[in-house]
C-alpha cells in the first residue's frame, strides 16, 4: 500500500493481469479549496492503486485546483486541451478521473483527449467485475455496471470501439454494452428481480441461523485492511487474501467457537472512500447481512498513513446501510509494521479498541474474548404487545427469541422475551 510518499508499490502483472492487455493510464484529480495538498496526494495515490488493481498502469498524473466545475468538460476546455498534449505525449490509452464525471462531461472529454476517459466509479466497478465469482456477486456487479452505463450509452461510437476491453467495458455486462437502451433496461429489471429473489432466500437462511442462536459477527473495514487475513487467523477459513484492493467481493461465512458458544463470522466486500452509489445499491442484499449482525468487527489498517480517514469512510458506508448503531469492536491490524507510537495513540483514542497482527497471530485471544463479551451484552430482555390480528408477529418472536413470559390480554398478546438486539429490531413497532 501507499506509505504516504509518492512511491507506489507496483503490483506485478500476474497479480492483476487477467489476460487483458494492460492499458497506459493518466490520472487526473480535481480538488477544491478546502482540501490540503496532503489529502489530495493520498487521494490520487489511492486512485493509482485502484487503477493498477483494475489492470492499467498509471504513467502520469495531474492534480488540478479548481473551485468552479465546468458542466460541459468538468475541468474547462482550455485546461483539457493543455492536458491532452501531455496525455498524447505519454501515449496513454485511458484518462482516469478521481472525480465523478457526468455522462456529458465524459463524452466531451473523450472527444478532446481522443482516448477513453473514465472516472473512479468505473474503475471500482471494473475491479468488482473482475473479482466477483459467485452467481449473486456477478449479478450484483452486472446490475451496477448496467445502471452506470445506461445514461452513458451514446458516444461510445466507432472512435472508441478499438479501445474496448479496458476499464469500464469488461465484466459480466460486456456483451450488453452494444445493445440498445431498451434491452439494457429489460436486463436491469430482470436482474433486480433475480437479486430480490436471492435476497429473500438469504433472509430466510439468516432467520434459520438466528434460531440456532449463534452470534452473528460481521467483518467490516476499508479494503485491504486485513479482514480476510483476520478471518483466516481466527477460523482457518482459507479465504483469499491479497495485497490488492477488493480481493474479496463474495461473502464468506465461517463458524467460530467462543467460550460462550458458537459465532458465525462473515467476511465481505471492503469499503473505500466514495464507494460508488451504484455498487451500494446493487450489493444491498450482501450488505444487509452486515446490518443484521449482532456485532461488527471493524478492522483498520494501523499502518495506513491516515487510519482515521479509513474509519470515517467505513462509518459513512455503515450509515448508508443502516448498520452504524450496531455494537462495534474496532481492531487495529498490521501492528507488526505500524509504528508503536501510532498504535498506542489509536487505541487510546478509540475506547475499547484492540491492536492485533492478523498475519502474525498476535492479539487474537483478546479479540475472541471481546466477542464473547459482546455476545452476552448483546442479548436483551424486551416486552411486546401484539394485537391478536398479528399472529404472525407472535410466531416470529417465538422463532427469533426466547419467550420468557406470555399472557393473553383482552386485545393483545403480551410477551417478555430475551433475544439478540439485531434480531429483535424488526419487531420494534410492537415493543413497549
Ligand atoms: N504486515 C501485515 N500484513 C497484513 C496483516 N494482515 C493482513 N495483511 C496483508 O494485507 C493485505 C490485505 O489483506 P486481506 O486480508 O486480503 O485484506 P481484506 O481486508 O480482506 O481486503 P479486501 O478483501 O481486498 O477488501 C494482504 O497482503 C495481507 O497479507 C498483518 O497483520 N500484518
Ligand atoms: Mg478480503
Amino acid at each position: 500500500m501507499t506509505t504516504g510518499g509518492r512511491q507506489r508499490r507496483r503490483l506485478t502483472a500476474t497479480e492483476t493481469d487477467l489476460g487483458v492487455v494492460r492499458q497506459r493510464a493518466y490520472l487526473v484529480s480535481v480538488i477544491a479549496g478546502g482540501i490540503t495538498d496532503h489529502e489530495a496526494e493520498l487521494s490520487i495515490d489511492e486512485l493509482g492503486q485502484l487503477t493498477l488493481t483494475a489492470g492499467s498502469d498509471p504513467e502520469g498524473e495531474a492534480v488540478l485546483r479548481r473551485d468552479r466545475i465546468d458542466p460541459a468538460t468538468f475541468i474547462g476546455k482550455g485546461q483539457a486541451q493543455r492536458l491532452q498534449r501531455e496525455t498524447t505525449a505519454a501515449d496513454v490509452d485511458v484518462v482516469v478521473f478521481d472525480n465523478a464525471l457526468s455522462p456529458i462531461q465524459q463524452r466531451n472529454l473523450q472527444e478532446i483527449f481522443g482516448c477513453d476517459v473514465v472516472d473512479r466509479t468505473a474503475v471500482i466497478l471494473d475491479i468488482f467485475a473482475q473479482h466477483a465469482t459467485s452467481k449473486a456477486g456477478m449479478l450484483q456487479v452486472e446490475l451496477a455496471q448496467l445502471r452506470y452505463r445506461l445514461p452513458r450509452l451514446r458516444g461510445r461510437g466507432i472512435a472508441m470501439s478499438r479501445l474496448a476491453g479496458g476499464i469500464g467495458t469488461r465484466g459480466p455486462g460486456e456483451t450488453k454494452l452494444e445493445t440498445d437502451r431498451r434491452r439494457i433496461s429489460t436486463r436491469i429489471t430482470k436482474l433486480e428481480k433475480e437479486l430480490a429473489h436471492i435476497g429473500q432466500v438469504r433472509r430466510t437462511q439468516r432467520k434459520a441461523r438466528t434460531s440456532t442462536d449463534a452470534t452473528a459477527v460481521a467483518l467490516v473495514g476499508y479494503t485491504n485492511a486485513g479482514k480476510s487475513t483476520l478471518l483466516n487467523a481466527l477460523t482457518d477459513a482459507g479465504t483469499l487474501t491479497e495485497d490488492q484492493l477488493f480481493s474479496t467481493v463474495d461473502p464468506t461465512v465461517r463458524r467460530l467457537e467462543l467460550a460462550s458458544g458458537p459465532a458465525l463470522i462473515s467476511d465481505t466486500v471492503g469499503f473505500v472512500r466514495n464507494l460508488p452509489h451504484e455498487l451500494v445499491e446493487a450489493f444491498r442484499s450482501t450488505l444487509e447481512q452486515i446490518s443484521e449482525s449482532d456485532v461488527l468487527l471493524h478492522v483498520v489498517d494501523a499502518s495506513d498513513p491516515e487510519p482515521e480517514r479509513q474509519i470515517a469512510a467505513v462509518h459513512e458506508v455503515l450509515a448508508e446501510i443502516g448498520a452504524l448503531g450496531l455494537p462495534e469492536l474496532i481492531v487495529f491490524n498490521k501492528i507488526d509494521i505500524a509504528p508503536e507510537a501510532v498504535v498506542s495513540r489509536l487505541t487510546a483514542l478509540h475506547e475499547g479498541s484492540l491492536a492485533v497482527s492478523a498475519r502474525q497471530g498476535t492479539g487474537l485471544d483478546l479479540v475472541r474474548q471481546r466477542l464473547t463479551e459482546a455476545r452476552r451484552a448483546d442479548h436483551i430482555v424486551a416486552a411486546f404487545v401484539v394485537p391478536y390480528e398479528h399472529g404472525e408477529i407472535v410466531a416470529g418472536l417465538h422463532r427469533d427469541s426466547e419467550v420468557l413470559e406470555e399472557s393473553f390480554e383482552e386485545e393483545a398478546t403480551h410477551l417478555k422475551v430475551r433475544g439478540a438486539v439485531a434480531s429483535l429490531r424488526s419487531y420494534d413497532e410492537y415493543r413497549i
